[in-house]
């Protein structure tokens, strides 16, 4: 099986398991799993990304708690998801060299917008896009995402890579969270009443990706300021 618009044609190692695109599944009342939505960008966002991770590479950031957190990360856009032993924020220069972080590619806005105008939020400008890196073993805990200034915008989550099983909770940290496998160009839009939803990332299963290697490579689009 070829996925459409894939760069690589021995799909046939994940036919199993991967299901087929364009599936758009609704997962709560603003919420969207559109399965496989960014397979035909990858052709130019798999070379965007690379040229935007040689501007500013993956690095392990440390909590305010001190932890160092298991996912690496960079970011792109006008602003920068950022935490240290001082908080979490957003900031305009990318902390490892005083620079503004790079400009967010022009395939990375087009996709984020087509996400967010199926799942029925027209008009997003997304300034931040965060990139996550998981290898085997690496997660992300149970979290909401308030850090940006106004909640009416969505957030759009891509993913590229090794598979991975999203958690998708409640607005309470104690709702049990509902259990969502993730494959390479599924896309996850949730916003509105779900916009503060607690969700995150079980420990990755060691794999290889015939594009993308031993490693998930997530990009999380906001409206950050
Ligand atoms: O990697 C993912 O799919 C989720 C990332 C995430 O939860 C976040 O960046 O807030």
């Amino acid at each position: 099986m070829q996925r459409k618009g894939d760069t690589n044609a021995i799909f046939d190692l994940f036919a199993d398991e991967a299901p087929q695109p364009a599936a758009h599944e609704q997962i709560g009342p603003h919420s969207w799993l559109l399965r496989g939505l960014a397979l035909p960008f990858m052709d130019r966002l798999i070379p965007a990304l690379r040229d935007t991770l040689s501007k500013a590479p993956f690095r392990r950031m440390t909590t305010p708690g001190g932890h160092i957190m298991s996912a690496a990360l960079s970011s792109c856009g006008q602003l920068g998801w950022i935490t240290d032993q001082q908080g979490y924020r957003y900031g305009d220069r990318d902390p490892r060299t005083g620079q503004p972080w790079p400009e967010m590619p022009d395939v990375f806005i087009e996709l984020a917008q087509t996400a967010s105008a199926i799942a029925g939020f027209a008009d997003f400008e997304p300034d931040a896009c965060l990139i996550n890196r998981y290898v085997a073993g690496a997660k992300m805990s149970l979290h909401q995402d308030k850090d940006e200034q106004d909640h009416r915008w969505p957030v759009v989550s891509v993913s590229l890579g090794i598979p991975a099983t999203f958690q998708f909770g409640g607005l309470l940290r104690s709702d049990k969270p509902a259990r969502i496998s993730l494959f390479h160009g599924d896309v996850v839009v949730w916003g509105g009443e779900d916009r503060l939803r607690f969700h995150g990332i079980l420990p990755l299963k060691p794999a290889e990706h015939p594009v993308m290697g031993p490693q998930r490579i997530n990009l999380t689009f906001r409206k950050a300021g």
